[in-house]
């Protein structure tokens, strides 16, 4: 049966005659249906990647691209008078991540299916995953974000465990999400366990419900607020439910295909993604000293042949410390083991930095993945080099052969085929479609590098991207855009070490520069979207800000026709798609040191936007690759960064003090035309923050960020050589395919 004789057979009627949402439900069965058929990758090792974010995005068109339907699909609709972006718009987008850890994880699932990996994901399904950012009177309000309708990507399965608790016990659903690889005949899965007894009723007023409730309460939320005690026991019992439920499954299925569980690390491979899932590996040894006859010795050996760890960051709040009471409250029967192994790492080793639990009784989390798993990864190469040389130097003098490097990657299917179809399409016509399966192809566009048509053409992809989403925002937020205005974008989560609020401070030099009548060579779009932690009090109050300035300058006719600001509600995947492609300045401004990678950085450069950035994280790499010209770097350097917090001889207050231009923009946050618009306590307490504090350092760089920023609006004016930025960034950004990444953790950490 053809394609389209099975989509009107599913709906029961001609295709022109149903609703976009009659067309994606039945689009979702056919899909479905075709993955179920697939057999799932096979291979001796297998490996469990274990995250409590999954940020998958909308799973329908990038089904469709990865089983080679998409351009049928699209064809079909249009012959039938409907549109698939309308379709699309009908998927909800499952809110299973926070950021770029949990887009990671996604990527990487793509990509382990594209290699043909035997590898498969292990999570949770929560309900209202990450809140639903709403504003008001210029504050974010936090909602439910429900997900799961009646037809879903989710496929509920038989499989089921029973998992302890100090005090009770529950029973999980596994429930599946199947992940297609890039042309691929095989299929992986996402597992995602919940309890049948979840109650989305208990939800009052925005995202609160009664914590204690754990029956109810347990896959409602990902990281519910965890600033009470409740919310901490909260956060553990979701952790064990996770790894319990991923044990028992690891354990079951090597069963299953017949392994001596003395070999267990021979046939399986555990990936830890960050600290959320550290006690996996005291459940795997319980279990098998506990139902399977292990002495410990032989236990602790096999495990620490099988589990891997990736760090994510350095930032101490981060780096999850449980205190030993808590996990004495949720989950006692793991404590004589993690005793067993804090006095193992006792008796080997002196040095009190490396021990598990500290004199404060926490448990380090980190500190168990290190010392008993068999490899330690960061996320670029100057974040491991700085977890080798300063945060984890005391780990890495011991075990010098676990660290490796790993730098982060995004899959070019949904960052290039999907979100810019445009770009792609002409990609293929210009230097063939062979990027598509290896992505260092994209060099091959250097060639082009000098060529006027092409550069022309370039420009007019990026103007046809600006239109569409002028149209996106005029449509979900009666926003107005100037598609003809420079688009300056910074989507990321909200906090102070990315440095927002020195983008702001930008902003309130423009503003003052328009009003003195010096004016901008063309207009500027400055866009935000960030969502900040429920209970990160300056975080939100940074958001307020932007709120301000927008409405300032929206109403202020002698700034907006140069100035637009625009703060985008409820960032997510589905609308970093729209808004990575119109993007012409990328900025990635995070205080050196601070951004373990970015991984927004390399969808941007993919889709021909210019970084301007900090010398951190990946953008040093892209800064290796694209050369000077083709990236504007500004700041202290990350060594300079870290001496400044060693000596502690850092006051921002001394460059307000001295610096009276400097002086004036910060002043302009408590000024009587913010005030009038804004909240005086939160636009006070962040003024008082930034000159009493400035934690991350944003007045140490933001003379440095204006002057590069103005260059760079600068030499946009100069059509021809911006362009070719915009095609070295493109034809270089081939090494930041996940793709890469995952073939690199095969080959160093998984062996499959
Ligand atoms: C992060 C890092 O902050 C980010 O730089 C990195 O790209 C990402 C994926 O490795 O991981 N760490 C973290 O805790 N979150 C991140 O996004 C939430």
């Amino acid at each position: 049966m053809s394609l389209e004789e099975m989509l009107k057979k599913k709906l029961g009627k001609e295709i022109a005659a149903a609703s976009d949402a009659e067309i994606y439900t039945a689009l979702l069965k056919i899909t479905k249906e075709k993955m179920e058929g697939m057999e799932h990758n096979t291979g001796n090792r297998k490996l469990y990647y274990i995250s409590a974010e999954f940020l998958i995005g909308k799973l329908l068109s990038n089904n469709l691209i990865n089983l080679g339907l998409f351009d049928e699909v699209r064809d079909i609709l249009d012959k039938n008078g409907h549109n698939i972006t309308a379709v699309e718009e009908v998927e909800p987008e499952p809110s299973l991540g926070n950021g770029g850890l949990g887009r990671l994880a996604a990527c990487f699932l793509d990509s382990i299916a594209t290699l043909g990996l035997n590898g498969d994901g292990v999570g949770l399904n929560y309900h209202d995953g990450l809140f639903l950012q709403k504003f008001i009177d210029n504050k974010q309000y936090e909602d439910k974000n429900p997900w799961i309708t009646d037809n879903s990507w989710l496929t509920r399965t038989d499989v089921s465990f029973e998992v302890p608790f100090k005090d009770f016990t529950l029973k999980s659903t596994m429930y599946d999400i199947d992940v297609p690889g890039y042309h691929q005949s095989k299929c992986n899965k996402l597992h995602l366990f919940d309890i049948d007894s979840v109650d989305e009723s208990i939800i009052r007023d925005g995202i609160n419900f009664d914590k204690h409730d754990i029956g109810k309460n347990l896959t409602l939320f990902l990281y519910p607020d965890d600033s009470d005690e409740a919310g901490q026991l909260l956060r553990i019992y979701q952790q064990y439910f996770m790894v319990s439920n991923a044990a028992q499954l690891i354990i079951r299925e090597a069963e299953g295909r017949g392994v001596d569980l003395y070999r267990l690390h021979e046939h399986v491979c555990v990936q830890i993604n960050d600290t959320h899932p550290t006690m996996v590996i005291p459940e795997l040894i319980r279990i098998l000293t506990q139902q399977k006859g292990f002495n410990m010795d032989t236990a602790i050996d096999v495990v620490r042949k099988t589990c891997a760890y990736t760090n994510h960051t350095i930032l101490a709040e981060a780096l999850e410390k449980w205190p030993i009471s808590y996990l004495e409250k949720v989950v006692p029967q793991l404590l004589p083991i993690i005793y067993e192994l804090d006095a193992r790492v006792r008796k080997e080793f002196s040095d009190e930095r490396v021990y598990i639990i500290d004199n404060q009784n926490r448990v380090h989390m980190a500190h168990i993945d290190i010392h008993f798993g068999y490899a330690v990864n960061g996320v670029a190469a100057l974040h491991t080099e700085i977890l080798k040389n300063s945060e984890l130097k005391p780990f890495y003098d011991i075990y010098p052969e676990k660290f490796n490097n790993k730098t982060n990657g995004i899959t070019f299917r949904r960052w290039l085929i999907h979100c810019n179809h445009e770009l792609s399409e002409y990609l293929n016509e210009l230097i063939g479609p062979e990027y598509m399966d290896n992505a260092e192809n994209l060099e091959k566009l250097l060639a082009y590098k000098d060529d006027e048509k092409v550069l022309k053409k370039l420009r007019e992809i990026k103007k046809d991207a600006k239109i569409e989403l002028k149209k996106y925002l005029k449509q979900t937020q009666n926003i107005d855009i100037d598609e003809n205005s420079v688009f300056d974008i910074q989507i990321k989560r909200l906090h102070e070490y990315k440095r927002q609020q020195m983008n702001a401070l930008y902003a309130i030099y423009k503003y003052k520069e328009i009003k003195k009548g010096h004016l901008p060579k063309r207009p500027i779009t400055m866009i935000f979207g960030a969502k900040a932690a429920p209970a990160y009090t300056i975080a939100k109050d940074i958001i307020h800000l932007i709120l301000c300035l927008q409405q300032l300058v929206e109403n202020d006719p002698s700034v907006s026709p140069y100035l637009n600001i625009v703060m985008v509600e409820n960032y997510n995947v589905t609308k970093a798609e729209k808004l990575i492609p119109a993007c012409d300045i990328s900025e990635q401004i995070s205080l050196a040191s601070k951004e373990a990678s970015g991984t927004g950085n390399m969808k941007f450069m993919l889709n021909g936007a210019v970084t301007l950035g900090t010398e951190d994280g990946a953008n040093v790499e892209i800064h290796e690759l694209v050369g000077d010209d083709n990236i504007y770097i500004f700041g202290k350097k990350s060594e300079d960064v870290i001496k400044l917090y060693e000596t502690a001889s850092y006051r921002s207050a001394d460059i307000y003090d001295n610096d009276p231009e400097v002086e004036e923009l910060v002043d302009f946050i408590i000024s009587k035309e913010l005030i009038r618009i804004g909240d005086p306590m939160n636009l006070c307490r962040l003024y008082k923050e930034i000159v009493g504090k400035d934690w991350f350092m944003a007045l140490l760089d933001v003379k440095d960020y204006i002057k590069t920023k103005e260059q760079m609006l600068n030499d946009y004016e100069d059509e021809m050589s911006w362009s070719k930025k915009a095609l070295v960034n493109i034809a270089k950004a081939g090494f930041f395919s996940s793709d890469r990444t995952i073939a690199e953790y095969n080959k160093d950490i998984w062996h499959l």
